[in-house]
């Protein structure tokens, strides 16, 4: 059975993994109506990925005996300035994901809740590699700068970047 506490926390992450999926729909339908068709697909596919996190919390919640909450924080942001705009908002919007599950595990360890801190390593891996693909994304952006013929290449390209989801490195 979960501690209340841990309850609540997980909710919030509920919440918080929808957020992603909904900036991120959000940031591909930007990119959709701009002409940058690589990276709608690259964030149209993101979006899907934090909709399964989402999913993959609900469950666990109502698993142990929960009832896994569904909630919105708000509307996601809906223009940007340029990709490069679009990609650092998801990086940020990674970093502070990341500090959120480090968060959840620091409450777990307190509550001794073994049980959650372990299915949470699972996210701990997942941030890792998104950080690290947000993190190489943008540095590809800021050698590009404003030229058009790079930027050009980086839509056609990014489409091809995905994150190596931990799913598939860890037991699933
Ligand atoms: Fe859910 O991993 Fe990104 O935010």
């Amino acid at each position: 059975m979960l501690h209340k506490e841990i309850e609540e926390a997980l909710n919030m992450q509920v919440a918080s993994e929808s957020d992603s999926s909904n900036l991120y729909l959000a940031m591909a339908s930007w990119a959709e109506t701009n002409g940058y068709e690589g990276s709608a697909d690259f964030l149209y596919q993101h979006s899907d990925e934090e909709r399964m996190h989402m999913l993959k919390l609900v469950k666990y919640i109502n698993e142990r005996g929960g009832h896994a909450k569904i909630t919105s924080l708000g509307e996601p942001k809906r223009n940007f300035d340029s990709l490069t705009d679009v990609f650092e908002g998801l990086l940020n919007h990674e970093l502070k994901v990341s500090e959120q599950i480090n968060e959840l595990v620091h409450i777990c360890l307190q509550r001794r809740d073994y049980t959650t801190h372990n299915f949470l390593q699972w996210y701990v891996a997942e941030q890792i590699e998104e950080e690290a693909l947000a993190r190489s994304v943008m540095d590809k952006l800021k050698l590009i700068g404003n030229d058009k013929g790079g930027l050009y290449l980086f839509d056609r390209d990014v489409a091809q970047m995905s994150v190596i989801s931990a799913a598939q490195n860890t037991a699933q």
